[in-house]
Formats: C-alpha cells, structure tokens, sequence
C-alpha cells in the first residue's frame, strides 16, 4: 500500500512539475485541433460595470474600465455588488443564441480588471455570492454548453484593481495604500482562483489571460501560470497574454519571446495569412467590450460576416464579443446580428469549419478557404464583390476544374467553367446568390497548385534620381516578365533579372510565366519621381526640441494650440519622462531635424496611445488613438538640411510610450538620434 501512495504522490509531482511549454508541435496541433476546426466563437464581457452601462458623472464614454476611467474609488464602486441582481439572465439562451450564430465556444470574463469575480469563490468576497443574485453565473454557463455541445472558456484578468496584494494601483488612487501589498500573496490568489475555475466546471477548453502588461508581470510568473493551469487541465489552451509576450494590439507573440498557445490581435485583423502561427481575432461588435447603454455604432451583419470569411481564409479564429445588460441580455443589436450570422452560417458554414488557409495571396473580389477532398481540392470562393459580367475569374489555378457550383444551391446545378490563360472563369448568377457573402465551390483536380503573382517588395514608391525595383516569386519554376508602362507583360515583355532601375515615373506590371504561356495573374505597382522638399534657414541652431506639456482626459489627439501647457522647455529627444503624472496628459514637441543628404525618408512613430509626427505643415506620421504600443510609418523626400519637424502625443491611462524613428539617407532604421534634432535659440 506504501508503495502505492508515494508512486502516485511521485505521479503527482511528476505532472505538477512538468514543463508543458516543452510540448511537440504534433501533441499541440492535437490538442489544439477542436479549436482550429471551431473557427468561431463568442466573448462575453459582463459584471458589475454594466449597471453603470458606460455612465457617471455625465460623461457617456465608459464601459468595462469605467473604475478606472472614471476614477471610482473602491468604496463607491462597491456599491454596485449592491446592485448587481440580473433577474432576467438564462444561461441557456445565451448559449442557444451562440450555437445558433454557428459559434463553437463561449470565452466569458470570469473576472476583469475590476478584481468582481462572476463566480462563487471561496477566496474573496467580492464576487456574484455576494450580490442580491446569489448564482454561480460561471456554473449555469458551462452546464448550458455542455447541454448544447459548446466548449465554455475563461477571460481571467491578471491585473486586478480590487485586490489589496495587486500592485501598481492606480495613480489617482490615494485612498488605497500600497502598504504591506505582497505581488506573491496575489499571485497565489490568482492560483487558488484558478483552481476553482478548473475544478468546479468541468472541462474547460480556454483560459484567456488578459491585463498583463504592468510591470509588477513577467514571462517567469507567465510560465509558471501556463504550466499550473496545464497541470489542472492537460488539454486546457491558454492564449499568449499569460506572459508577457504579446506586441501590442497588433496581439502577436514577438520573436523568442513565451506566447502560450495562440496569438491575439485585437480589434485588428492580421493583413496576411500567418503560416503556422494559431491565433484568434477579438473583435467588438460596437466600441466597447462591455456594455454602454450609448453605443449604438453596431458594425453591420455584412461586416461581422466579411470579418468572419477574411480571418478564416487566414487561418485564424474569430472570438466576437458581446457585452451584456445589467439585466442579464444581450443587447437587442446583438441578437439580431447574432441571427442574421446564424442564417448566413446555415448556408455556407462548411466554408468556414475545418477549412485551412486560403492559398491565394490577394483576391480582388473576395477570399478563399479550402478543404482536400480525397485526391481533389475545394476551393471555397467566398464573393464580397460580385462580378457585373457575371464571370468570376479565379486567377493563376493550375489545376484541372472538376466541377463549380452555389454552394447554398440545394440541387448543386453545375455552373460552366472555362480556361482564360492563367485562370479559371465560372459563369456565375446575374445576381448575387446572397446579400452579405456568396460562396462558390470550386473543386479541383489533385492538390490545388495555385501560382500567386510575383510581388513587387519595394517599401516606397517615391524617388529622386533612380530607384531599383526589387521583385520576387515564390515560385521557382517561372520566368517572370515586366513592363513600365502599365501594359500587361507578354512573352514578348522583358525578362527580370535582378532588379528594375527607373529613372522616371514609371508603373511597373510583372507577371510569371512558365513553357511559354502566363500563369499568374499580374501585380502593379507606381513609382513617382518627386522633387525633394526644400529646406529652411535656421538663424541659431541649438540642440533639442521644443516641448509643450499638457494634461487631460482624451481618447484622441486634441488641438494642443487651443490648450494652456502646464509646463513648457527643451528636451534633447522626444522624452516623456518629462511628464508629471502616468496617465492623462500629452506632449506637443517642436523643432528641427537636420537631414544628412537628399533622400527619401520614412519616419515611424511607436506610441500607446496616439501620436502623430508632421515635417513642416505635412502630415507624416498618423498613429492617432487610444491603443496599446503600435508603429505607424510615413513617407517623404526631403534635401539635406533643416526641416521643421513636430510631434504630439497623448497618453489615457495604464501603459505608455512614445518612440520616434527615421530611416534613409543611409540611416538604417533607428530612433532619431539627437544629434539630428534642433531648435532655433
Ligand atoms: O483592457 C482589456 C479590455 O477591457 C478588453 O477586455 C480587451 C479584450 O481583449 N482586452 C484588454 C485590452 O487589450
């Protein structure tokens, strides 16, 4: 019997201590297979914010963070456990509504930063026990997906404004002290809540850390998070924000850095397919995760659909959120969006469910998703904008056409197909088979051999003097072939070697050719030849730039010029350390950058939130909003000497900084050093 118990206390500790970040690719493609099948599936932001319902003070513009955006102390927003009693909530329809919107699981905030647990937890008191309602939410939830044959998942914020271990509090949070807060104490917390979460539920297919990004997290207590929560549920999946490895909004793991299972940009869809790579789009279908009573701006059931087909055909998932009523209901906007996508999914979710990846890099009227089907390929068509011939031409296909058809047509009556060089043309409808996003089948001989057009790589389409033209193919058993003149490339067309020099404006067209015939369809591309800006005459040029600091509430940049600074000097760079607070303020900077030669140049702003960089009165640089660290670029030739150079920026709260960058004129890509930078004495 001894032995017995120390091989399973030694089994234990054994599964306890495994690494499970040292998983094969093979065992978590397995693992993960439910969830890249599922495609689709529903985020609920819900808790005591949705009493205020984006309100307080008059100002309308809040929703989930409204503690923190709306500066509520602790004792005021407790008030709201009070309140918290959403009588008309049913688990069961939440879940009806989602499996019949062709949604495969539910991800719902089982705590958000506001530290209010929508669970019954034995380690706080500041969760749904305590309120008038007295249900475990999170307990009705999972048994109605299980019901209903949908995975049921966990939103669990790290940051935690509620806890008294949780460090850093809020600047403006004076009436709670720091004193004697311990950040393991609250790690151990958020253990022991997590425990709960993945022993009282059943099986539960995702946790979703979020509120990672203070620095009181790191990619140490992100790996210890990922491994305990495996060792609770092996075949648990855990998305990137358990660490710290996440770029921005953008939601994408950085290059060596931990990123747990899947990646997760936000509010945002990846502009290409991203090969190997798992990762889930979140998107709101208004502005907010969590419910305003104000916010009216619902994308159209058109555009959730779109959104749908485009992050599919990347190979991506989308986790589409609502924010639910006080009350317990989705909002009446949500329903009915919910509805159309479930009469859409009806139709065409076999286009969507286990498909892979499109393989074609650009489709000017739509995207694809595919399926291998024993020896052949089905390519699924999925038309935003319907041809007028009525001849939907599907370029740079290889492959022998099998047949072609509507795929909500019920009687599949075959539509004619016929070769055009590279492609292959289907006579389709006059019209539209349906309103939103119509879906053609295409099924093709062997495994689809799809030539995508060669790509013109050049990051800039402006020059001086000359400018060589770089392009490649991903094929390597073509010729491509080039004009300059806009005219499509023939075989009589010249043969790229290396590179395109132009010395004037000048519209490049490349195409791939193979035996003679075209097979791609073409890529275009224009490159202006532009007189370079002039510079300006600095009377007493000293070093570093002018600043302006101000302070305020703004979700973007406000007119600086209309505001009275709070302070004002020079600064030998763009610093933001000048500032007087961590949140709620902003920099004008003004100046002159000293240009080395005649040049294009790119100038990149890298900020959270919004910035915006201008070379004299132009506009560069547009990186405005509220959003976590994002770059954005811009364009512009200058000759060598001053120019006037101005960048403003703003922070709202939680996370900030700003960089600014130049590259050209032999600069590789760097922060504008400050030797660059002036203002006239
Ligand atoms: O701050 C949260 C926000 O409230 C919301 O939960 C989104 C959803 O992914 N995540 C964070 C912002 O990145």
């Amino acid at each position: 019997m001894k032995k017995i118990i120390s091989l399973f206390i030694l089994l234990v500790i054994t599964i306890n201590a495994q690494d499970y970040t040292k998983e094969s690719k093979e065992a978590k493609d397995l693992r993960m297979q439910w969830w890249s099948d599922a495609r689709f599936g529903l985020f609920i932001h819900w808790g005591l914010y949705a009493i205020p319902a984006g309100e307080w003070n008059g100002s309308t513009n809040h929703a989930e963070w409204i503690r923190t955006t709306a500066q509520i102390p602790l004792k005021e927003y407790y008030k709201f456990v009070e309140q918290f009693n959403p009588v008309k909530f049913d688990a069961e329809e939440w879940v009806k509504m989602a499996k019949d919107a062709g949604m495969k699981y539910i991800v719902i905030t089982s705590k958000h930063h506001d530290g209010f647990s929508l669970f019954d937890s034995k380690h706080t008191d500041f969760d749904v026990m305590s309120t008038p309602f007295k249900r475990d939410i999170l307990k009705e939830l999972s048994d109605a997906c299980r019901k209903y044959g949908l995975k049921i998942c966990w939103y669990h914020s790290i940051m935690d404004w509620h806890h008294p271990d949780y460090l850093p509090r809020r600047e403006w949070e004076t009436d709670r002290s720091a004193e004697g807060a311990d950040f393991t104490r609250f790690f151990q917390y958020l253990k022991n809540q997590l425990k709960e979460l993945l022993t009282n539920y059943g099986e539960i297919g995702v946790l979703w850390f979020d509120g990672e990004w203070e620095d009181t997290w790191n990619s140490h207590y992100g790996i210890e998070l990922y491994n305990y929560v495996r060792s609770l549920q092996p075949n648990i999946i855990i998305n990137n924000r358990v660490g710290v490895g996440r770029s921005g909004m953008e939601g994408l793991t950085k290059a060596g850095e931990f990123g747990g299972d899947f990646g997760t940009p936000e509010q945002q869809i990846p502009s290409t397919g991203l090969p190997g790579v798992d990762w889930e789009a979140c998107i709101t279908m208004n502005n907010y995760w969590g419910y305003n009573k104000f916010d009216k701006d619902f994308k159209s059931t058109k555009e959730l659909l779109q959104m749908l087909v485009d992050i599919t055909s990347k190979g991506g998932n989308f986790l589409l959120n609502v924010g639910p009523t006080a009350e317990g209901l989705f909002p009446q906007e949500s329903i009915l969006r919910l509805k159309e996508i479930g009469e859409w999914m009806n139709l065409y979710d076999e286009s969507i469910y286990g498909t892979e990846a499109s393989p074609f890099n650009y489709l000017e009227w739509g995207r694809s998703t595919k399926k291998t089907l024993g020896n052949n390929t089905r390519l699924y068509l999925h038309v935003f904008n319907w041809p007028k011939d009525a001849k939907l031409v599907v370029p740079g296909v290889l492959n022998k056409p099998v047949k072609s058809y509507v795929l909500s047509d019920k009687q599949k009556v075959l539509l004619h197909t016929t070769r055009n060089e590279d492609a292959i043309v289907i006579n389709v409808p006059l019209t539209p088979p349906n309103e939103n996003v119509s879906v053609i089948v295409l099924d093709v001989e062997g495994k689809d051999e799809i030539i995508n057009p060669p790509a013109i790589i050049n990051p800039i389409n402006i020059f001086i003097d000359k400018l060589d033209v770089i392009v490649n193919t991903d094929h390597n058993d073509v010729e491509v072939r080039y004009t300059t003149d806009g005219t499509t490339p023939t075989m009589n067309s010249d043969i790229y070697k290396d590179r395109i020099e132009l010395r004037n404006t000048s519209t490049i067209t490349v195409r791939s050719f193979r035996n003679g015939k075209p097979v791609s369809n073409v890529a275009r591309e224009s490159f202006t030849k532009v007189i370079p800006e002039k510079p300006v005459k600095v009377e007493n040029p000293e070093a570093g730039v002018n600043y302006f600091y101000y302070e305020g509430i703004w979700e973007n940049l406000p007119d600086f010029n209309s505001l009275e600074p709070v302070k004002k000097g020079t600064s030998s760079n763009f610093d933001i350390t000048l500032r007087n607070q961590n949140d709620y303020f902003g920099f004008q900077y003004s100046g002159y950058v000293l240009i080395p030669r005649d040049d294009v140049y790119t100038f990149y702003t890298d900020s959270d939130d919004g910035s915006k960089l201008y070379i004299g009165d132009k506009l560069i640089v547009d990186n405005d909003g509220l959003h976590g660290m994002q770059e954005k670029k811009g364009i512009v030739a200058l000759s060598k000497g001053f120019h006037r150079l101005k960048v403003l920026y703003f922070e709202r709260s939680v996370g900030n900084d700003l960089k600014v960058l130049i590259e050209g004129g032999g600069i590789k890509k760097q922060i504008i050093p400050d030797s660059m930078l002036f203002h006239d004495r």
